[in-house]
């Protein structure tokens, strides 16, 4: 079957009416062969800022409704999840060209997101605060927020949505989506199976949930309606720095999730075997496409000759290839545009001294209109202006360090802050690492890769990533509004610190 036709079949067996992608104005084309898989009808502004006001109404009836009861929605969404878990994942497969099983660990982790907020559903508490005043209380309430803007990227196509969108659901919010334009179908088949599942639940407002479909001028559209009080973006610092100040204009929150710059330490007393796992899986794996991909190593002299050469060996054999087939680990890249900045920042590499293995094209005849690349390692003199910058392809930077202060330094000298992790059996070693003094990043790991974080921590990190934090933990705080409360239930009225301020009348 051609790829155009099995998305087709996919899309249809979802739930996707065949005018949603049949006939329009943006053209998908699966990164597997390059072939059109989806001609899709773009959202007009006109209609974004119609269903803004549609989802402004929603919010105002979903935020009546108990959080618990919310979370039946999403307790729904997952049932459709789970028995559309290998339809969804190679219909992501098919747009995003990750290789399925990395498909069906990504609608994995949207199954995992949606129980993760069922549960909060019963769970969204505040704290008690002592007061100074006699006869009064202070306590602290979260409230719904109102319509919550997703802009997600092409690299997770579907997650992303989900981990902000399951919080702000039983948050009492309402959400407007803009999914990548790489990445519209994954978008139209995910949300078809909310709206089975908002059917089911009866009563959803509607408009609770948009899908806008189309260019980045309707994300600005998105972004700058002032009855969008949060907008959830992921994608490129640069995209950040656009959307961030426009936010700040009009005091909107912003959660971003930006660029990743993600490094590793792999120290003496590693455990070899596990780092070539590691650093095999996050760097080559999704094709270096992950925001939490690793791309900087830095390896201690004493093991370097011996890990190096296991990675060369281990880069020269990982299965590059079509991602429906069994046994491939690394899939194409999503276009020629991020073909050609991966061999842009190859030539930079080499410029300044880096020694690279892979990196080439392969499987050029096979599919003329897909970029496929050999994953690349490249063995640099010392942390150069291009190994700072974050290409969004299977590059690996290695380096060689004696010291752990001196690599930790370099670790952190970058502008992104995302993730991180350490291979190491020494406890002093994997405590620094830790410490306030280690890694910068939001994410630090011990004897785990960078990427592939669970969905029950919270997911995000500091400097130019942006410093948005979702999914688990404490995130759902960003989708509610916090109201201090002092309640007076006595029969004076003490003002606080003290102050007297009396009238006869
Ligand atoms: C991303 O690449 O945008 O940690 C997110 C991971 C995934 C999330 C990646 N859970 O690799």
């Amino acid at each position: 079957m051609t790829t155009a036709r099995e998305v087709s079949s996919l899309l249809v067996q979802l739930g996707v009416d065949r005018s949603a992608y049949e006939g329009g104005t943006l053209i998908v084309r699966s990164p597997i062969d390059g072939a059109i898989i989806g001609q899709l009808r773009e959202t007009p502004a006109a209609e974004v800022t119609a269903a803004i006001g549609r989802a402004q109404q929603a919010f105002l009836a979903w935020r009546e409704i108990p959080a618990p009861r919310r979370g039946e929605l999403v307790r729904l969404f997952g049932e459709e999840l789970r028995a559309n878990k290998d339809a969804l994942g190679r219909l992501v497969t098919l747009e995003a060209g990750k290789i399925v099983q990395e498909g069906l660990g990504e609608v994995q982790e949207m199954i995992d997101i949606c129980d993760y907020a069922v549960g909060l559903s019963r769970q969204l508490y505040g704290l008690t605060i002592a007061t100074e005043r006699p006869g009064h209380v202070m306590r602290e309430t979260w409230h719904p927020l109102g319509v919550v803007g997703i802009i997600s990227a092409f690299n997770f196509p579907v997650a992303v949505w989900s981990w902000n969108a399951a919080l702000a659901f039983v948050c009492g919010d309402a959400c407007i989506w803009k999914p990548s334009e790489k990445t519209p179908l994954t978008a139209l088949a995910t949300h078809a199976l909310f709206e089975k599942a908002a059917a089911r639940f009866g009563g959803v407002p509607a408009g609770l949930s948009a899908l806008i479909i189309g260019q980045r001028d309707i994300g600005e559209v998105l972004v700058d309606d002032p009855r969008v009080p949060l907008i959830s973006a992921t994608g490129s610092t640069r995209m950040g720095r656009e959307v961030g100040p426009r936010l700040a204009k009009r005091f909107a929150r912003a959660l971003l999730e930006l660029g990743g710059n993600n490094g590793m330490i792999v120290c003496p007393s590693a455990d070899l075997d596990l780092a070539v796992r590691g650093i095999l899986f996050a760097a080559v794996g999704t094709a270096g496409q992950r925001c939490t991909s690793l791309r900087r190593l830095f390896v201690h002299a004493s093991v370097y000759d011996t890990l190096v050469d296991r990675l060369k060996r281990a880069y020269g054999s990982v299965p590059v290839g079509s991602p429906l087939e069994t046994g491939t680990l690394v899939g194409p890249l999503i276009d020629r545009a991020a073909y050609e900045m991966m061999q842009k920042s190859l030539g930079a590499a080499a410029e300044a001294g880096g020694k690279t293995v892979g990196g080439d094209r392969v499987l050029s005849e096979q599919f003329p209109d897909a970029f496929y690349v050999r994953p690349a390692l490249v063995e640099m003199p010392s942390q150069v202006e291009v190994v700072c910058h974050e290409t969004f392809a299977p590059i690996l930077y290695v380096l060689r360090y004696t010291d752990l202060a001196d690599a930790i330094a370099l670790h952190n000298a970058v502008p992104q802050g995302l993730s991180s992790s350490i291979f190491t059996t020494d406890l002093r070693e994997a405590e620094t690492f830790l410490s306030a003094a280690g890694s910068d990043c939001g994410i630090v790991n011990v004897n785990i890769g960078p990427s592939g974080a669970e969905i029950g921590g919270a997911f995000g990190g500091e400097k130019e990533t942006g410093g948005g934090r979702e999914s688990g933990s404490d995130s759902w705080r960003a989708y509610m509004r916090r109201a201090t409360n002092t309640v007076n239930y006595s029969r004076s009225l003490p003002l606080a610190q003290g102050i007297k301020f009396e009238v006869d009348a």
